[in-house]
């Protein structure tokens, strides 16, 4: 499995110390929320904070577009370097080609699910989809309660997967704490990490996140 702090969840006044401790704590993947205000009820962070992290660090980063019209901004994000694209199953019109034109840039395609939304809704577009982001939570806010139907929607997604024998991987975005992580250890790839897994602790990013590993380890033993 590989970590991925939510950037929206770093103290942005001290920006470099924060990516500093996070690069010493050995994080896969940073991923940055990107909301319109209007596919959901809030702002998040936009091109120039990419900008700046990306002056500040080169860690490999994911961006989560929460966009009602994300094919207006494919190329803008697409020229900032992410490694891999979400864009929300329940936006574009033409989700397939909008996939496409993800992985047509050379960028790993992903694809993030509201907990409410059905999972037809991703069948037939998991040719074109790197990564499936399955929301534990409704997208928005950090800091909500996890919504437990993750959990049955992630066998239906895996079986979809072998049904078809398509590579795609699966993330989970939302309130991931460590009894997620323990449960989930064998069938997610990427675990998003906010207030419930990492930050806001006692303890440096690097502590918080070798009990993480430690723990997934364990299960992948068990
Ligand atoms: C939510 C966003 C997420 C949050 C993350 C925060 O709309 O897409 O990436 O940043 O859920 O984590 P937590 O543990 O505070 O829910
Ligand atoms: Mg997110």
């Amino acid at each position: 499995a590989k970590f991925c702090p939510s950037m929206m969840c770093v103290d942005f006044s001290k920006l470099a110390q924060e990516l500093k401790e996070l690069e010493k704590a050995n994080v896969d993947m940073l991923h940055i929320d990107v909301m319109d205000g209007h596919f959901v009820p809030n702002f998040a962070l936009g091109p120039e904070d990419i900008k700046a992290i990306r002056e500040l660090s080169d860690i490999d980063y994911d961006v989560h577009l929460m966009l009602s019209n994300p094919d207006q901004f494919i190329d803008l994000f697409a020229s900032l370097g992410p490694k891999l694209m979400y864009v929300h199953a329940e936006a574009p019109p033409h989700l397939h080609r909008t996939l496409g034109n993800i992985q047509a840039k050379g960028i790993q395609s992903g694809l993030a699910i509201n907990p409410g939304t059905p999972l037809s809704t991703i069948e037939d577009v998991l040719d074109v989809t790197d990564v499936v982001l399955v929301m534990s939570v409704n997208p928005g806010f950090a800091g909500q309660a996890f919504i437990p139907n993750a959990y049955s929607r992630i066998e239906r997604i895996i079986s979809m997967i072998e049904e078809q024998g398509v590579n795609t991987k699966i993330a989970i975005d939302g309130a991931i704490s460590p009894e997620v992580i323990e449960k989930l250890q064998d069938k997610v790839e990427y675990f998003v990490l906010g207030t419930a897994g990492l930050f806001g602790k006692d303890k440096s990013y690097a502590e918080t996140m070798d009990d993480l590993r430690t723990l997934g380890q364990q299960s992948v033993a068990a």
